[in-house]
Protein backbone atom coordinates (compact mmCIF):
# COMPACT_ATOMS: atom_id res chain seq x y z
CA UNK A 1 0.00 0.00 0.00
CA UNK A 2 1.37 3.31 -0.87
CA UNK A 3 1.23 5.88 1.70
CA UNK A 4 1.24 9.36 -0.31
CA UNK A 5 2.93 12.40 1.00
CA UNK A 6 0.74 14.53 -0.59
CA UNK A 7 -1.11 17.06 0.80
CA UNK A 8 -4.72 15.68 0.48
CA UNK A 9 -7.18 18.62 -1.01
CA UNK A 10 -10.40 16.49 -0.80
CA UNK A 11 -10.84 16.76 -4.76
CA UNK A 12 -10.41 14.12 -6.42
CA UNK A 13 -10.19 13.94 -10.13
CA UNK A 14 -12.02 11.48 -12.72
CA UNK A 15 -9.91 9.12 -15.20
CA UNK A 16 -8.85 9.50 -17.99
CA UNK A 17 -8.30 13.13 -17.96
CA UNK A 18 -8.49 13.31 -21.68
CA UNK A 19 -10.93 10.54 -23.14
CA UNK A 20 -11.03 9.11 -26.60
CA UNK A 21 -8.36 8.07 -28.53
CA UNK A 22 -5.17 10.69 -27.51
CA UNK A 23 -2.51 8.01 -27.01
CA UNK A 24 1.13 7.65 -26.60
CA UNK A 25 0.77 11.27 -24.54
CA UNK A 26 3.78 13.55 -24.03
CA UNK A 27 3.74 16.49 -21.57
CA UNK A 28 5.77 19.64 -20.39
CA UNK A 29 5.25 22.56 -17.83
CA UNK A 30 5.95 26.19 -19.00
CA UNK A 31 5.27 28.03 -15.98
CA UNK A 32 1.70 27.23 -14.87
CA UNK A 33 0.47 26.08 -18.05
CA UNK A 34 0.82 22.07 -19.20
CA UNK A 35 0.71 21.09 -22.72
CA UNK A 36 0.12 17.46 -24.20
CA UNK A 37 1.31 16.27 -27.69
CA UNK A 38 -0.66 12.58 -28.75
CA UNK A 39 -0.25 10.13 -31.91
CA UNK A 40 -2.38 10.80 -34.53
CA UNK A 41 -2.38 7.66 -37.45
CA UNK A 42 -3.65 8.18 -40.44
CA UNK A 43 -5.92 11.12 -39.10
CA UNK A 44 -5.32 14.55 -40.63
CA UNK A 45 -4.82 17.12 -38.86
CA UNK A 46 -1.80 15.25 -36.86
CA UNK A 47 -0.74 15.40 -33.11
CA UNK A 48 -3.16 16.93 -31.26
CA UNK A 49 -1.90 19.58 -28.95
CA UNK A 50 -3.68 20.34 -25.97
CA UNK A 51 -3.12 23.10 -22.83
CA UNK A 52 -3.91 22.56 -19.38
CA UNK A 53 -3.50 24.39 -15.82
CA UNK A 54 -4.44 21.69 -13.74
CA UNK A 55 -3.21 18.59 -15.54
CA UNK A 56 -6.85 17.27 -14.83
CA UNK A 57 -8.48 19.49 -17.30
CA UNK A 58 -7.37 19.65 -21.08
CA UNK A 59 -8.62 21.62 -23.97
CA UNK A 60 -7.44 20.91 -27.82
CA UNK A 61 -5.70 23.95 -29.15
CA UNK A 62 -4.63 23.09 -32.15
CA UNK A 63 -2.77 20.16 -33.94
CA UNK A 64 0.67 19.80 -34.44
CA UNK A 65 1.06 18.92 -38.39
CA UNK A 66 -1.86 21.19 -39.61
CA UNK A 67 -0.50 21.32 -43.51
CA UNK A 68 -0.31 19.29 -45.59
CA UNK A 69 3.35 20.12 -46.13
CA UNK A 70 4.01 19.00 -42.87
CA UNK A 71 2.54 15.50 -42.94
CA UNK A 72 2.33 13.53 -46.01
CA UNK A 73 -0.10 10.34 -45.38
CA UNK A 74 -0.38 9.08 -48.93
CA UNK A 75 -4.02 7.53 -50.08
CA UNK A 76 -2.90 4.25 -49.15
CA UNK A 77 -1.25 4.85 -46.02
CA UNK A 78 -2.80 1.95 -43.77
CA UNK A 79 -4.85 2.74 -41.18
CA UNK A 80 -2.70 2.78 -38.09
CA UNK A 81 0.23 3.93 -39.73
CA UNK A 82 1.13 7.59 -40.43
CA UNK A 83 2.05 9.05 -36.98
CA UNK A 84 2.89 7.33 -34.20
CA UNK A 85 4.33 8.54 -30.38
CA UNK A 86 5.39 12.32 -30.69
CA UNK A 87 8.19 13.68 -27.51
CA UNK A 88 7.10 17.31 -26.66
CA UNK A 89 9.52 19.49 -24.83
CA UNK A 90 10.22 23.11 -24.23
CA UNK A 91 14.14 24.33 -24.04
CA UNK A 92 15.58 27.38 -24.81
CA UNK A 93 12.47 29.40 -25.44
CA UNK A 94 10.87 27.27 -27.63
CA UNK A 95 8.77 24.43 -28.17
CA UNK A 96 9.90 21.34 -29.43
CA UNK A 97 8.46 18.37 -30.61
CA UNK A 98 9.51 15.08 -32.58
CA UNK A 99 7.35 12.65 -34.03
CA UNK A 100 7.49 9.78 -36.48
CA UNK A 101 5.53 9.35 -39.74
CA UNK A 102 5.81 5.64 -40.79
CA UNK A 103 4.03 6.21 -43.59
CA UNK A 104 5.96 9.08 -45.14
CA UNK A 105 9.51 9.87 -44.11
CA UNK A 106 10.49 8.35 -40.64
CA UNK A 107 11.63 10.80 -37.80
CA UNK A 108 11.54 14.69 -37.89
CA UNK A 109 11.33 17.24 -35.81
CA UNK A 110 9.31 20.30 -35.72
CA UNK A 111 9.61 23.47 -33.27
CA UNK A 112 7.62 26.58 -32.16
CA UNK A 113 6.82 29.26 -29.98
CA UNK A 114 3.38 29.42 -29.46
CA UNK A 115 2.15 25.90 -28.93
CA UNK A 116 -1.26 26.50 -30.80
CA UNK A 117 1.10 26.92 -33.96
CA UNK A 118 1.88 27.67 -36.24
CA UNK A 119 4.79 24.88 -36.64
CA UNK A 120 7.89 24.90 -38.64
CA UNK A 121 8.42 22.63 -41.48
CA UNK A 122 9.64 19.25 -40.52
CA UNK A 123 13.41 19.08 -39.90
CA UNK A 124 14.21 15.27 -41.57
CA UNK A 125 16.09 13.01 -38.92
CA UNK A 126 17.97 10.61 -41.48
CA UNK A 127 20.30 9.84 -38.96
CA UNK A 128 17.61 8.14 -36.33
CA UNK A 129 16.06 5.04 -36.89
CA UNK A 130 12.55 3.51 -35.76
CA UNK A 131 10.06 4.67 -33.61
CA UNK A 132 9.01 6.95 -30.49
CA UNK A 133 11.89 9.42 -30.55
CA UNK A 134 13.00 11.63 -27.54
CA UNK A 135 14.50 14.77 -26.55
CA UNK A 136 17.08 15.66 -23.86
CA UNK A 137 19.08 18.82 -23.38
CA UNK A 138 22.41 18.17 -21.01
CA UNK A 139 23.59 21.67 -19.19
CA UNK A 140 26.03 21.53 -21.89
CA UNK A 141 23.55 22.37 -24.59
CA UNK A 142 23.96 18.78 -25.68
CA UNK A 143 20.68 17.26 -27.04
CA UNK A 144 20.01 13.62 -27.40
CA UNK A 145 18.02 11.98 -28.85
CA UNK A 146 16.40 8.56 -27.74
CA UNK A 147 14.79 5.99 -29.62
CA UNK A 148 12.56 2.77 -29.06
CA UNK A 149 14.87 -0.04 -28.46
CA UNK A 150 16.46 2.29 -26.58
CA UNK A 151 19.28 3.21 -28.84
CA UNK A 152 20.39 6.82 -28.62
CA UNK A 153 22.62 9.99 -30.55
CA UNK A 154 23.81 13.17 -30.21
CA UNK A 155 21.91 15.78 -32.56
CA UNK A 156 21.78 18.96 -34.12
CA UNK A 157 18.26 20.03 -33.07
CA UNK A 158 18.16 22.93 -35.63
CA UNK A 159 19.38 20.67 -38.68
CA UNK A 160 18.24 17.20 -38.08
CA UNK A 161 22.33 16.14 -37.84
CA UNK A 162 23.19 13.62 -35.92
CA UNK A 163 26.81 13.91 -33.85
CA UNK A 164 28.58 11.12 -33.28
CA UNK A 165 27.45 6.97 -33.11
CA UNK A 166 24.16 5.64 -32.51
CA UNK A 167 24.80 3.39 -29.32
CA UNK A 168 22.27 1.41 -27.52
CA UNK A 169 22.20 2.72 -23.98
CA UNK A 170 19.60 -0.32 -22.33
CA UNK A 171 17.72 -3.29 -23.17
CA UNK A 172 14.71 -2.99 -20.17
CA UNK A 173 13.61 -5.60 -18.55
CA UNK A 174 14.97 -8.90 -19.86
CA UNK A 175 11.86 -11.40 -21.19
CA UNK A 176 9.82 -8.11 -21.94
CA UNK A 177 9.06 -7.14 -25.32
CA UNK A 178 11.18 -4.81 -26.78
CA UNK A 179 11.75 -1.60 -24.77
CA UNK A 180 9.53 1.59 -26.56
CA UNK A 181 8.10 4.65 -25.62
CA UNK A 182 11.76 6.13 -24.14
CA UNK A 183 12.17 9.33 -22.35
CA UNK A 184 15.04 10.75 -20.53
CA UNK A 185 15.07 13.47 -17.76
CA UNK A 186 17.68 15.02 -15.55
CA UNK A 187 16.35 14.48 -11.91
CA UNK A 188 18.45 15.60 -9.15
CA UNK A 189 21.98 14.01 -9.54
CA UNK A 190 20.73 11.37 -12.04
CA UNK A 191 19.53 10.93 -15.52
CA UNK A 192 16.08 8.64 -15.46
CA UNK A 193 15.60 6.61 -19.19
CA UNK A 194 11.29 5.72 -18.83
CA UNK A 195 10.11 3.30 -20.85
CA UNK A 196 7.26 1.09 -22.03
CA UNK A 197 7.17 -2.69 -22.45
CA UNK A 198 5.44 -5.55 -22.75
CA UNK A 199 3.26 -4.09 -26.16
CA UNK A 200 0.32 -1.92 -25.93
CA UNK A 201 -1.93 -4.72 -25.28
CA UNK A 202 -2.58 -6.15 -21.60
CA UNK A 203 0.76 -6.75 -21.31
CA UNK A 204 2.03 -3.27 -21.17
CA UNK A 205 3.85 -1.72 -18.30
CA UNK A 206 6.22 1.17 -17.60
CA UNK A 207 9.68 0.66 -16.60
CA UNK A 208 12.87 3.04 -15.62
CA UNK A 209 16.33 3.01 -14.98
CA UNK A 210 19.14 5.47 -13.78
CA UNK A 211 22.56 6.60 -14.49
CA UNK A 212 24.57 9.53 -13.46
CA UNK A 213 25.23 10.34 -17.54
CA UNK A 214 22.62 10.79 -20.05
CA UNK A 215 24.18 7.99 -22.56
CA UNK A 216 24.67 5.63 -19.15
CA UNK A 217 25.65 2.87 -18.14
CA UNK A 218 21.54 2.46 -16.38
CA UNK A 219 21.03 0.73 -13.66
CA UNK A 220 17.68 -0.47 -13.49
CA UNK A 221 15.02 -0.37 -11.07
CA UNK A 222 14.78 -3.09 -8.50
CA UNK A 223 10.99 -2.75 -8.46
CA UNK A 224 10.44 -2.46 -12.56
CA UNK A 225 7.85 -2.58 -13.65
CA UNK A 226 7.08 0.91 -11.60
CA UNK A 227 3.56 0.46 -13.35
CA UNK A 228 1.41 -2.25 -14.96
CA UNK A 229 -1.81 -3.32 -15.03
CA UNK A 230 -1.36 -6.64 -16.64
CA UNK A 231 -2.59 -10.34 -14.55
CA UNK A 232 -5.03 -7.63 -12.36
CA UNK A 233 -8.76 -7.08 -12.95
CA UNK A 234 -8.48 -3.33 -12.67
CA UNK A 235 -10.70 -1.54 -14.78
CA UNK A 236 -8.01 0.28 -16.91
CA UNK A 237 -6.22 -1.72 -18.62
CA UNK A 238 -2.90 -1.44 -20.79
CA UNK A 239 -1.13 0.72 -19.04
CA UNK A 240 2.16 1.90 -20.46
CA UNK A 241 3.93 4.40 -22.86
CA UNK A 242 4.19 7.42 -19.73
CA UNK A 243 5.91 10.86 -19.37
CA UNK A 244 6.69 12.55 -16.15
CA UNK A 245 5.99 16.02 -15.63
CA UNK A 246 6.51 17.67 -12.57
CA UNK A 247 4.41 20.56 -10.99
CA UNK A 248 4.95 24.10 -9.87
CA UNK A 249 4.74 22.92 -6.16
CA UNK A 250 7.38 20.30 -6.93
CA UNK A 251 5.14 17.52 -7.29
CA UNK A 252 5.69 14.86 -9.76
CA UNK A 253 2.92 13.12 -12.04
CA UNK A 254 2.88 10.89 -15.04
CA UNK A 255 0.61 10.66 -17.77
CA UNK A 256 0.31 7.40 -20.02
CA UNK A 257 -2.11 5.34 -21.95
CA UNK A 258 -4.67 2.71 -20.55
CA UNK A 259 -8.06 1.35 -22.15
CA UNK A 260 -11.51 0.74 -20.37
CA UNK A 261 -12.62 -2.37 -21.68
CA UNK A 262 -15.99 -2.58 -21.78
CA UNK A 263 -18.55 -5.45 -21.88
CA UNK A 264 -18.06 -9.14 -20.77
CA UNK A 265 -15.44 -11.46 -20.75
CA UNK A 266 -12.44 -10.84 -22.11
CA UNK A 267 -13.48 -7.38 -22.50
CA UNK A 268 -13.62 -5.20 -25.51
CA UNK A 269 -12.36 -1.18 -25.69
CA UNK A 270 -13.68 1.33 -28.15
CA UNK A 271 -12.47 4.44 -27.91
CA UNK A 272 -9.21 3.70 -28.11
CA UNK A 273 -5.97 4.28 -25.61
CA UNK A 274 -6.57 7.37 -23.85
CA UNK A 275 -4.66 9.00 -21.55
CA UNK A 276 -4.73 8.66 -17.57
CA UNK A 277 -2.93 10.41 -14.68
CA UNK A 278 -1.14 9.52 -12.26
CA UNK A 279 0.52 10.51 -8.96
CA UNK A 280 4.36 9.66 -8.70
CA UNK A 281 6.85 9.83 -5.38
CA UNK A 282 10.31 9.50 -5.40
CA UNK A 283 11.60 7.04 -2.80
CA UNK A 284 14.96 5.72 -2.52
CA UNK A 285 15.65 8.19 -5.77
CA UNK A 286 13.20 5.91 -7.97
CA UNK A 287 9.65 6.88 -8.60
CA UNK A 288 7.14 5.00 -7.12
CA UNK A 289 3.54 5.32 -9.30
CA UNK A 290 0.47 5.51 -7.12
CA UNK A 291 -3.20 4.18 -7.88
CA UNK A 292 -4.63 5.04 -11.31
CA UNK A 293 -8.45 4.81 -9.40
CA UNK A 294 -10.80 5.66 -11.57
CA UNK A 295 -11.68 8.62 -9.07
CA UNK A 296 -8.52 9.84 -7.61
CA UNK A 297 -7.45 12.07 -5.23
CA UNK A 298 -6.97 15.80 -7.07
CA UNK A 299 -3.62 17.20 -7.63
CA UNK A 300 -2.55 19.74 -4.46
CA UNK A 301 -3.67 23.01 -6.10
CA UNK A 302 -6.60 24.88 -7.84
CA UNK A 303 -8.29 22.77 -10.30
CA UNK A 304 -9.23 25.08 -13.66
CA UNK A 305 -11.79 23.81 -15.67
CA UNK A 306 -11.14 24.91 -19.64
CA UNK A 307 -14.08 25.74 -21.87
CA UNK A 308 -16.03 22.43 -22.62
CA UNK A 309 -16.65 21.95 -26.43
CA UNK A 310 -20.09 22.67 -27.12
CA UNK A 311 -22.51 19.79 -28.02
CA UNK A 312 -23.42 21.54 -31.83
CA UNK A 313 -20.91 22.50 -34.04
CA UNK A 314 -22.89 24.48 -36.79
CA UNK A 315 -19.92 25.07 -39.46
CA UNK A 316 -19.95 29.09 -39.22
CA UNK A 317 -16.40 29.27 -39.35
CA UNK A 318 -14.19 29.46 -41.70
CA UNK A 319 -11.51 26.80 -40.56
CA UNK A 320 -12.81 23.78 -39.06
CA UNK A 321 -12.27 23.54 -35.16
CA UNK A 322 -8.97 21.32 -34.06
CA UNK A 323 -11.23 18.48 -32.97
CA UNK A 324 -12.22 17.56 -36.57
CA UNK A 325 -10.00 14.73 -38.50
CA UNK A 326 -10.17 13.40 -41.92
CA UNK A 327 -8.29 10.87 -43.37
CA UNK A 328 -4.93 11.08 -44.44
CA UNK A 329 -5.63 14.27 -46.33
CA UNK A 330 -8.62 17.24 -46.22
CA UNK A 331 -7.82 18.85 -49.83
CA UNK A 332 -9.93 22.12 -49.37
CA UNK A 333 -11.95 21.77 -52.17
CA UNK A 334 -13.57 18.00 -50.90
CA UNK A 335 -14.14 20.14 -47.57
CA UNK A 336 -15.05 23.71 -47.46
CA UNK A 337 -17.37 25.68 -45.24
CA UNK A 338 -17.26 28.03 -48.06
CA UNK A 339 -19.46 26.61 -50.72
CA UNK A 340 -22.32 27.27 -48.57
CA UNK A 341 -22.00 29.53 -45.84
CA UNK A 342 -22.91 28.32 -42.56
CA UNK A 343 -22.53 24.32 -44.20
CA UNK A 344 -20.07 22.02 -44.36
CA UNK A 345 -19.91 20.88 -47.98
CA UNK A 346 -18.28 17.87 -48.70
CA UNK A 347 -17.45 16.39 -51.90
CA UNK A 348 -16.87 12.62 -52.39
CA UNK A 349 -12.66 11.88 -53.43
CA UNK A 350 -13.68 8.52 -54.86
CA UNK A 351 -14.88 5.28 -52.08
CA UNK A 352 -17.05 4.65 -50.10
CA UNK A 353 -16.44 3.74 -46.03
CA UNK A 354 -14.35 0.83 -47.50
CA UNK A 355 -12.05 2.56 -49.21
CA UNK A 356 -8.44 4.86 -47.79
CA UNK A 357 -9.62 7.83 -49.43
CA UNK A 358 -12.90 8.90 -48.61
CA UNK A 359 -14.18 12.23 -47.90
CA UNK A 360 -14.64 12.06 -44.14
CA UNK A 361 -14.50 14.85 -41.13
CA UNK A 362 -15.03 13.13 -38.28
CA UNK A 363 -14.63 13.87 -34.16
CA UNK A 364 -13.29 10.96 -31.77
CA UNK A 365 -15.96 8.97 -29.51
CA UNK A 366 -14.87 10.29 -25.70
CA UNK A 367 -17.95 9.06 -23.99
CA UNK A 368 -19.00 5.03 -23.78
CA UNK A 369 -22.00 6.40 -24.04
CA UNK A 370 -23.08 9.11 -26.55
CA UNK A 371 -25.25 10.30 -29.39
CA UNK A 372 -24.66 12.07 -32.56
CA UNK A 373 -26.71 13.61 -34.91
CA UNK A 374 -26.25 15.46 -38.17
CA UNK A 375 -28.53 17.52 -40.53
CA UNK A 376 -27.59 16.59 -43.62
CA UNK A 377 -28.98 18.05 -47.12
CA UNK A 378 -28.06 15.52 -50.06
CA UNK A 379 -26.90 18.52 -53.11
CA UNK A 380 -26.10 15.44 -55.83
CA UNK A 381 -24.22 12.70 -54.22
CA UNK A 382 -24.78 10.25 -51.29
CA UNK A 383 -23.37 10.19 -47.84
CA UNK A 384 -24.34 9.76 -44.33
CA UNK A 385 -22.86 9.41 -40.57
CA UNK A 386 -20.51 7.01 -39.50
CA UNK A 387 -18.91 4.96 -36.50
CA UNK A 388 -15.39 4.08 -37.72
CA UNK A 389 -12.55 1.96 -36.65
CA UNK A 390 -10.69 1.52 -39.89
CA UNK A 391 -11.76 0.82 -43.15
CA UNK A 392 -12.52 -2.54 -42.37
CA UNK A 393 -14.49 -2.05 -38.92
CA UNK A 394 -17.41 0.42 -39.22
CA UNK A 395 -21.32 1.25 -39.01
CA UNK A 396 -22.64 3.93 -40.91
CA UNK A 397 -26.58 5.31 -41.65
CA UNK A 398 -26.58 6.58 -45.10
CA UNK A 399 -28.65 9.26 -46.87
CA UNK A 400 -29.55 8.55 -50.71
CA UNK A 401 -32.03 10.10 -52.38
CA UNK A 402 -35.47 9.36 -51.21
CA UNK A 403 -33.92 6.37 -49.14
CA UNK A 404 -31.73 6.16 -45.87
CA UNK A 405 -30.04 2.54 -44.76
CA UNK A 406 -27.81 1.45 -42.18
CA UNK A 407 -24.58 -0.27 -43.46
CA UNK A 408 -22.40 -2.54 -41.45
CA UNK A 409 -18.78 -3.25 -42.40
CA UNK A 410 -17.02 -5.71 -40.00
CA UNK A 411 -13.95 -7.10 -41.84
CA UNK A 412 -14.48 -8.57 -44.57
CA UNK A 413 -18.53 -8.89 -44.59
CA UNK A 414 -19.96 -5.69 -45.71
CA UNK A 415 -24.03 -5.56 -46.21
CA UNK A 416 -27.26 -2.85 -45.74
CA UNK A 417 -28.86 -4.33 -42.30
CA UNK A 418 -31.83 -1.67 -43.20
CA UNK A 419 -33.23 0.50 -45.48
CA UNK A 420 -36.63 2.90 -45.41
CA UNK A 421 -37.66 5.62 -47.49
CA UNK A 422 -37.41 9.56 -46.30
CA UNK A 423 -38.68 12.60 -47.99
CA UNK A 424 -36.52 14.47 -50.27
CA UNK A 425 -34.68 17.42 -48.98
CA UNK A 426 -32.46 17.79 -45.39
CA UNK A 427 -32.77 14.55 -43.15
CA UNK A 428 -31.02 13.80 -39.76
CA UNK A 429 -29.39 11.03 -39.46
CA UNK A 430 -28.11 10.02 -35.79
CA UNK A 431 -26.57 7.90 -33.94
CA UNK A 432 -26.93 6.29 -30.61
CA UNK A 433 -23.83 4.00 -28.32
CA UNK A 434 -25.22 2.82 -24.95
CA UNK A 435 -22.52 1.18 -23.13
CA UNK A 436 -23.36 -2.58 -21.93
CA UNK A 437 -24.75 -2.39 -18.20
CA UNK A 438 -26.12 -5.86 -17.62
CA UNK A 439 -23.24 -8.37 -17.47
CA UNK A 440 -24.81 -11.20 -16.57
CA UNK A 441 -23.90 -12.83 -19.41
CA UNK A 442 -20.33 -13.28 -19.42
CA UNK A 443 -20.45 -12.83 -23.50
CA UNK A 444 -22.17 -9.29 -23.39
CA UNK A 445 -20.17 -6.99 -25.76
CA UNK A 446 -18.84 -3.37 -24.85
CA UNK A 447 -21.89 -1.10 -26.49
CA UNK A 448 -24.93 -1.31 -28.69
CA UNK A 449 -24.56 1.01 -31.39
CA UNK A 450 -28.14 2.15 -32.57
CA UNK A 451 -28.28 3.98 -36.43
CA UNK A 452 -31.39 5.53 -37.88
CA UNK A 453 -32.95 8.80 -38.98
CA UNK A 454 -34.76 11.58 -36.90
CA UNK A 455 -38.88 12.02 -37.88
CA UNK A 456 -39.86 15.20 -38.79
CA UNK A 457 -41.41 15.84 -35.44
CA UNK A 458 -38.06 14.66 -33.99
CA UNK A 459 -38.78 11.12 -32.51
CA UNK A 460 -35.82 8.70 -33.58
CA UNK A 461 -36.58 6.21 -36.11
CA UNK A 462 -33.98 3.52 -35.17
CA UNK A 463 -33.28 1.29 -38.10
CA UNK A 464 -30.74 -0.98 -36.62
CA UNK A 465 -28.74 -1.96 -33.05
CA UNK A 466 -25.96 -3.36 -33.59
CA UNK A 467 -23.01 -5.10 -31.32
CA UNK A 468 -20.27 -2.38 -30.64
CA UNK A 469 -17.41 -5.22 -29.70
CA UNK A 470 -16.86 -5.60 -34.07
CA UNK A 471 -15.85 -1.92 -33.82
CA UNK A 472 -13.45 -2.37 -30.95
CA UNK A 473 -9.89 -2.77 -31.23
CA UNK A 474 -9.44 -6.61 -29.76
CA UNK A 475 -11.06 -7.45 -32.36
CA UNK A 476 -10.24 -4.89 -35.78
CA UNK A 477 -6.45 -4.46 -34.11
CA UNK A 478 -5.00 -1.36 -34.51
CA UNK A 479 -3.39 1.86 -32.68
CA UNK A 480 -6.92 4.31 -32.71
CA UNK A 481 -9.82 4.31 -31.46
CA UNK A 482 -13.53 4.99 -32.78
CA UNK A 483 -14.42 8.23 -34.68
CA UNK A 484 -17.78 9.66 -35.75
CA UNK A 485 -17.95 11.50 -38.52
CA UNK A 486 -19.86 12.46 -41.93
CA UNK A 487 -18.69 11.31 -45.13
CA UNK A 488 -19.31 11.72 -48.74
CA UNK A 489 -19.75 8.40 -51.03
CA UNK A 490 -20.49 9.98 -54.46
CA UNK A 491 -20.99 13.67 -55.24
CA UNK A 492 -21.60 16.18 -52.57
CA UNK A 493 -23.67 16.80 -49.36
CA UNK A 494 -24.47 19.40 -47.27
CA UNK A 495 -23.84 19.32 -43.32
CA UNK A 496 -25.46 22.04 -42.03
CA UNK A 497 -25.00 21.16 -38.07
CA UNK A 498 -23.38 17.98 -35.91
CA UNK A 499 -24.20 17.20 -32.31
CA UNK A 500 -22.36 14.98 -30.01
CA UNK A 501 -23.27 14.80 -26.75
CA UNK A 502 -22.46 12.09 -23.91
CA UNK A 503 -25.18 10.03 -22.18
CA UNK A 504 -25.51 8.70 -18.95
CA UNK A 505 -23.41 5.39 -18.80
C1 LIG B 1 3.99 3.66 -30.42
C2 LIG B 1 4.75 2.66 -29.59
C3 LIG B 1 3.76 1.58 -29.43
O1 LIG B 1 4.83 4.37 -31.25
O2 LIG B 1 2.77 1.67 -30.36
O3 LIG B 1 3.04 -0.39 -28.60
C4 LIG B 1 3.06 2.76 -31.22
N1 LIG B 1 3.82 0.70 -28.55
O4 LIG B 1 5.20 3.20 -28.35
C5 LIG B 1 1.80 3.46 -31.62
O5 LIG B 1 1.07 3.86 -30.51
Amino acid sequence: MRVSSRPATGATITNPVIPGFFPDPSVCRVGEDYYLACSSFEYFPGVPLLHSRDLVHWTQIGNVLDRPGQLRLPPDAPSSGGVYAPTLRHHDGRFWLVVTNVSGGGNLLVTATDPAGPWSDPVPLPGVPGIDPDLAWDDDGTCWCTVAGVGQVRLDPHTGRTLGPFRHIWSGTPGAKAPEAPHLYRIGDHWYLLIAQGGTERGHGVSVARSRTPDGPFEPCPANPVLTHRGTDHPVQNTGHADLVQGPDGSWWMVLLGVRPGGGTPGWHVLGRETFLAPVDWVDGWPVVGEMAPEAPAPPWPLRPGPALPVRDDFDRAELAPHWVSLRHRPPEDCTTGARPGWLTLRARGGSLDATDVTFVGRRQQHPSCRARVLVDLADGDGGLAVRLDEQHHYAVEATSGEVCVRARIGPLGTVVATRPVPPGPVVLRVEVAASRDLTDPRTGPDTVTLGVEEPDGTFAALASLDGRYLSTEVAGGFTGRVLGVYAATGSLHVDWFDYEPLDD
